[in-house]
């Protein structure tokens, strides 16, 4: 376990490398216990590198078995080899030598899963970020890019399958069984994105032609007999590769493209150059196994891993500070390719919701940090909601501004101009300042700085002089060693909207730049007026959520009723009535924690009956808007003092505000939506699904009465009807006998699929109430249950942490104990992991104080531990901070 050392790394010490390693060759040969690693590289001196500068390579727990230059041994001097780091000092004159490294891992050993491992017999590597230097010493940076040949040497019985990254090159028996396959990779890449995979797998394969003609094999590997499981995520394959030939014009580049799915990794996926290795979870999906979440993860991730190779591979990121470059960009990507396959509307709600759910409380809280942050002590810590997913936005907002043609204009300047480099965020705003003639040195504050822009807004109209104002402003708040902020350029799409629903047209604007829909803020503040506005509008402000920010703007109920109906723009219309729910929760709540009722507004009450009946919404879409804001959305809202229970009563009683408000409506909706014959995972019959089990909700919530969860318990056709059943009886009526009887029937119908006994897991670990961490507790010795697993463990510990707001907020603290006592378990294995469970705390602050004053005594005992990994030590002394 790699210790803390305090050490952080800055952006602004960034130099290039003294040596380069153009090629390299590795030969494995494979053993659980007794792996040898021999790794023999071309290295280059950069010009004008003096000859005594020592060639310093990267380790982690590596232990040198033997060390050659130009096939000569090196004297013990003119070397030192330690766990961390091999530096030869006495090197050849010549700028062009050899050196041969010899390594011995123990892979079946290695429960941390970086570096290469063994996950259920299959031996596997993850490399990025910095796991390459668990398997040999190297210089492990991701601006050394190199063109690799490896040899696998492995028991053909135990590894009949070997796999690397680019084409295959030649393959043979060996002595004793055992055989060996090499393959070749001719585009240099940085070590983040080699891969080798040796096992026993089964192939799904197909084939696809490329644009230009090009026959692509395609494989997806997996344990035998899952088969049938891989089908939809081979189909997801073939259209992501024809989605970027006519999107951004990006073809395939080598003969084979092979996904393997493991069942222990640390995170979702890896894009490995030809390679990608997968989290069995985002591969396998059928009816009876998979729900329509993941169905459409698949999608998005294999999808997101494939788009890697042209943004990622073929141009990757010159240091780690950069990985906003490489992900937030591949998130766009996914996003707009989603969108394009399934509903845009709804994709873009989906993706506003997970912002805020994961984005927001990291930018508003001690964890914050830009999307291109400037110091890290743990990168591993930095694959987040920031760089991911409001990297994501800010590549949305530079489209927004530019317009689709440019925007794509500057893309295929960035694949044109940096095409086999490792580049910086600079260098990609740089392309869309070229493209479109535009000065995005503002603009690029939001890859900069931390922390979500406010904006105010007030409104007002002049009927005499048919004048509609817009007084804006905006604010960056504090964040973490980012005290003072700068004006940021923020592109706030907009609709005056008119009586009859229609936008309405105005003659002239006054005091901020308007082009195509968006209103450009650029100083502090914006006294906007629109001349010739014949009536008072209904301002509707952020349409599309152009800009990741925190809208104020006070509007009469009216109003924002008047939207949720008629804006045209569909996430307007939305957020207009997500954000009446969230007020009218957020009143209810402090009603409530001051001993009095939750009461709601009438009017808001009979919207959901409308919006549940209304067939010319998309069912997907109705679904989203009769989805209540999550309890942790109105702690956001609410911000300080929290009291998760209080928030949780008031949330129930909406729900059942609205169940009775819609009773019958709601029944008969969900009557004629039906069962629909054979499941098909398409958009259309998953956003039926997700409208009929929204309405189960209510209906159970409604009535007291587990019945109509139980009917559709027994007789679902998929698993997306038959898990979201599981959660009506087990959340609203835990402990009951319905409830018992639904978990024990799923428990025995699974007993063998671990992937779908997670979702078990997940309904137990997510149900309301101060109960549920002695539940946790118990479920961590189900035999089904693994520590070592972080598909389990994320399912059990890291739901209930994250998810469950009323049973981890327990006011008595035993939620933090519990997770004190499960994050420090994990890390004696898997730092990595226990360091992403330990972020369950990071909102600490916000909480009344008794919670507060809990939940600090369990991050100073997990702080006041000695031996702490780097990834843990990090969470915990910043969210202390
Ligand atoms: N680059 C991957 C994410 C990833 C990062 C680190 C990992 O280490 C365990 C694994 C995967 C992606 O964006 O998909
Ligand atoms: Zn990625």
């Amino acid at each position: 376990m790699r210790t803390d050392t305090g050490q952080a790394f800055r952006l602004e010490d960034y130099r290039q490398s003294d040596y380069l390693i153009p090629e390299l060759e590795m030969i494995f040969r494979l053993d659980p216990e007794k792996t040898l690693v021999t790794t023999k590289l071309l290295i280059e001196r950069r010009d004008g590198v003096a000859a005594d500068v020592p060639l310093v390579l990267d380790g982690d727990g590596l232990k040198l078995e033997k060390l050659l230059i130009d096939g000569g041994a090196v004297e013990h001097n003119d070397h030192e080899a330690t766990a961390d780091s091999l530096t030869i000092t006495r090197l050849p004159r010549q700028s062009r030598f050899e050196v041969t490294i010899v390594t011995r891992l123990a892979p079946a050993q290695n429960k941390a899963l970086m570096g290469l491992y063994v996950s259920n017999g299959v031996y596997c590597t993850q490399c990025e970020a910095e796991g390459f230097r668990r398997i040999s010493y190297f210089l492990d940076r991701p601006d050394v890019l190199s063109t690799y040949r490896v040899r696998i040497e492995a028991r053909e019985k135990e590894a009949p399958l070997l796999l690397s990254n680019g084409n295959p090159a030649e393959s043979g028996a060996l002595e004793d069984g055992w055989h060996y396959a090499v393959w070749h990779d001719p585009f240099p890449k940085p070590s983040y994105l080699f891969a080798l995979v040796a096992g026993d797998l089964s192939a799904v394969r197909d084939r696809f032609v490329t644009m230009s003609g090009r026959g692509v094999d395609l494989a997806i590997y997996v344990e035998h007999g899952k088969e049938a499981r891989a089908a939809y995520a081979m189909d997801a394959l073939k259209r992501s590769m024809r989605w970027d030939e006519e999107r951004f014009g990006r073809e395939y580049d080598l003969d084979v493209f092979n996904i393997v799915a493991v069942s222990d990794f640390n995170m979702g996926a890896m894009e490995n150059k030809g390679l990608n290795v997968f989290n069995d979870k985002y591969v396998l999906a059928d009816p009876e196994t998979a729900t329509d979440a993941d169905f459409a993860n698949i999608e998005a991730i294999i999808a997101h891993e494939y788009f890697h190779n042209w943004t990622g591979n073929r141009i990757t990121c010159r240091d780690w500070f950069q990985l906003c470059l490489k992900e937030g960009l591949t998130v766009y990507r996914d996003h707009e390719f989603s969108a394009d396959q399934r509903s845009r509307a709804v994709k873009r709600i989906s993706e506003v919701r997970t912002l805020r759910a994961h984005q927001f409380p990291e930018d508003q809280g001690p964890l914050a940090h830009p999307v291109r942050p400037r110091r890290y002590r743990e990168i591993n810590n930095f694959y987040t909601a920031t760089v991911y997913e409001k990297g994501s936005e800010v590549v949305r907002m530079i489209r927004t501004i530019l317009g689709a043609d440019t925007f794509r204009a500057g893309m295929d300047l960035y694949f044109e101009r940096h095409d086999g480099q490792a580049v910086t965020i600079e260098d990609f705003v740089a392309c869309f300042e070229k493209a479109s003639g535009k000065d995005l040195t503002q603009f690029a504050l939001w890859y900069h700085q931390a922390g979500t822009p406010n904006v105010t807004v007030a409104t007002s109209y002049d009927a005499r002089a048919r004048e509609y104002t817009l007084e804006v402003e905006q604010s960056v708040p504090p964040t973490p060693s980012e005290a003072r902020k700068r004006l940021m350029h923020i592109p706030l799409a907009f609709g005056l909207v008119g009586p009859d629903g229609q936008d309405m047209a105005y003659d002239g604007v006054e005091g901020a730049e308007v082009e195509d829909g968006v209103i450009h803020l650029r100083k502090r503040r914006h006294i906007v007026r629109f001349k010739g506005v014949q009536a008072r509008p209904v301002a509707s402000l952020n349409r599309g959520f152009s800009a990741p920010i925190t809208l104020s703007l006070v509007m009469r109920q009216k109003d924002r009723l008047f939207l949720a109906c008629h804006d045209n723009d569909l996430f307007s219309r939305w957020e207009a009535l997500n954000t009446l729910f969230t007020e009218a929760l957020i009143d209810a709540s402090t009603r409530v924690r001051g001993g009095k009722s939750a009461d709601f507004d009438t009017t808001l009450l009979g919207y959901p009956a409308e919006i549940a009946a209304d067939e010319g919404l998309e069912a997907a879409y109705r679904a989203l808007a009769l989805t209540l804001p999550a309890e942790a959305d109105i702690a956001r809202e609410i911000g300080s003092n929290i009291d998760p229970d209080a928030i949780g009563r008031a949330r129930e009683a909406l729900r059942k505000a609205i169940a009775r408000e819609a009773q019958e409506t709601f029944a008969r909706v969900y009557r004629d939506l039906g069962d629909d014959g054979p499941f098909s995972p398409d958009a259309k019959s998953a956003g039926r699904r997700a409208l009929r089990n929204v309405l189960l909700e209510y209906m159970a919530a409604g009535s007291g009465d587990p019945a109509s969860a139980v009917r559709q318990f027994e007789t679902a056709s998929s698993m997306a009807d038959r898990a979201a059943a599981l959660s009506v009886l087990a959340h609203q009526f835990p402990g009951g006998d319905a409830a018992r009887a639904a978990l024990a029937a799923f428990e025995e119908r699974y007993r063998d699929n671990p992937l779908v006994l997670d979702k078990w897991f997940i309904v137990q670990a997510t149900t309301p109430g101060g109960k549920t961490v002695d539940l946790v507790r118990e479920l961590m010795e189900h035999p089904a249950f693994s520590l070592t697993n972080p598909n389990r463990v994320r399912s059990l510990i890291g739901t209930f942490a994250s998810s469950n707001q009323t049973g981890f907020h327990r006011s008595d603290g035993e939620g933090y104990r519990f997770l004190a006592d499960a994050v420090l378990a994990v890390e004696k294995h898997n730092p990595q992991v226990a360091a992403r469970l330990a972020v369950a705390f990071r909102s600490w602050r916000s909480l009344e104080k008794g919670r507060q004053e809990e939940a600090r005594k369990a991050l100073a005992r997990i702080a006041g531990e000695k031996e702490l990994s780097r990834d843990l030590r990090d969470i915990v002394e910043r969210t202390l901070a």
